[in-house]
């Protein structure tokens, strides 16, 4: 037993509720098993079923566990696992994903091509996210869990000179030194100082590099993990998640000519919009594994301030982590996402500027791949119970209505304990 978190309760031995006795648990009935134990949310937990039942260890070893470093997902599923009641847990995730490279559908494009339609042409995107969340279990059934979101939106444009505030009209012709003034700050982009007798772009004038960065708090969820199904050591819960709407909508680039100056629909940090996050995950486990998949959707329910609403998204995730040893344990995850358009427009972002501007080039599908490490210290030393999870993968496969940047990594570091 490694620690408070992973160490199973003689209460958590009980059996299940007539509810979701085994007539109620065939697969057609999974539904309305589900619907019932929402219902019994505020009734007794599942697992003050009599005590008096004496059972055998082979019943005990029956149950799906989460001891060890197997017995929790790769870091960037979120709400795998469940606690048991009166059990906290504190959590911290880094993230950074990488993009770059323009892509239509599965067909890449250059810059130059995309130039030729749009004065300002994403290149690359650092997006870092510092993801705290805490989890609670007011019962062996239901865990509450919030988590916050501060993201930090990095992103290299080639835009053309004219997009910059205090330009002028003249086109062509700009020195260095006063494009480096423009992108003050920013020192490491060999092609500052544009181009400004680019013959095959006359109509933009000249062009350079350009950073934009937001930062600052993303969405924040909140969700309710309830668990409906928990024998043979599978189990079931669903994810009952809700986004409040706390990112901004409205972040700017001041040193852009006004009407031009509101950034594009991937740098927003937030939907604007309340969000219902609705999921299912399913947990099995044998001696040697321990596997997992979560079905998740997100579903903006209002148009936001800005007159728009981001797409549905949808992901499908399945896992498999090494069980058996007491430190660490090996994993790998495949995910299936998928993104609509954005409906409506945000009046202040003119598509003709940059594909990142039209709602219509939002979407896409994509397939990643992850190898993950958990490692957690066992019971009996100085930090025991201690979780650093890590995780790094991107995509196989990935179609997007483009031009529209495409993913290159992701790297996933996390620290999780529980009190
Ligand atoms: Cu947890």
């Amino acid at each position: 037993m490694f620690s408070r978190h992973t160490t199973p309760r003689p209460r958590r031995r009980g059996l299940l509720p007539a509810a979701l006795a085994p007539s109620a648990l065939a697969p057609s009935a999974l539904i309305p098993a589900a619907l019932t134990a929402a219902a019994l949310l505020a009734g007794p937990s599942l697992t003050q079923a009599p005590h008096s039942m004496a059972l055998g260890a082979q019943e005990v070893d029956a149950r799906w566990s989460s001891a060890g470093p197997a017995g929790h997902a790769p870091m960037g599923v979120m709400g795998d696992h469940t606690h048991h009641a009166g059990e906290w847990m504190a959590s911290y995730m880094f993230s950074r994903m990488t993009m770059s490279g323009l892509r239509n559908g599965r067909t890449s494009l250059s810059v130059d091509q995309v130039w030729e339609t749009y004065p300002m042409v994403p290149l690359e995107m650092t997006m870092d996210m510092h993801m705290p969340h805490l989890m609670y279990a007011p019962s062996d059934r239901v865990t509450l869990m919030v988590m916050g979101m501060w993201m930090d939106h990095r992103m290299d444009v080639r835009m053309a000179n004219d997009l910059m505030a205090g330009h002028g009209h003249g086109h062509g012709g700009h020195g260095h030194g006063q494009m480096g003034q423009m992108d003050d700050g920013h020192g490491d982009h060999g092609d500052h100082g544009g181009d400004g007798g680019h013959g095959d772009h006359g109509d933009h004038g000249g062009f350079h590099t350009h950073e934009h960065g937001v930062s600052g708090w993303a969405d924040t969820e909140v969700s309710a993990l309830v668990t409906v199904f928990d024998r043979n050591r599978q189990r079931i819960h669903l994810n009952l998640g809700v986004g409040i709407p706390t990112g901004s909508t409205t972040a700017t680039d001041d040193r852009m000519v006004p009407e031009h100056s509101r950034l594009g629909y991937p740098m927003q940090l937030g939907s604007g919009s309340w969000e219902a996050r609705p999921g299912v995950t399913w947990l099995g486990q044998t001696d040697r594994l321990s596997l997992g998949a979560q079905g998740m959707g997100v579903v903006r329910v209002n148009e936001n301030s800005e007159g728009w609403r981001r797409g549905a998204e949808g992901a499908l995730n399945g896992w498999a982590m090494l069980r058996g040893h007491r430190w660490a344990a090996p994993g790998v995850r495949l995910e299936g996402r998928t993104r609509g358009s954005v409906s409506g427009s945000d009046a202040v972002m003119d598509p003709a500027v940059s594909p990142e501007n039209d709602p219509a080039l939002q979407g896409g599908q994509v397939l990643n791949g992850f190898l993950a490490l958990n490692l957690q210290v066992p019971g009996g030393r100085p930090l025991a119970g201690h979780r650093l999870n890590l995780e790094w993968g991107g995509p196989l496969l990935q179609s997007l209505d483009g031009p529209q940047m495409g993913t290159d990594w992701t790297l996933n570091v996390g620290w999780e304990y529980a009190f």
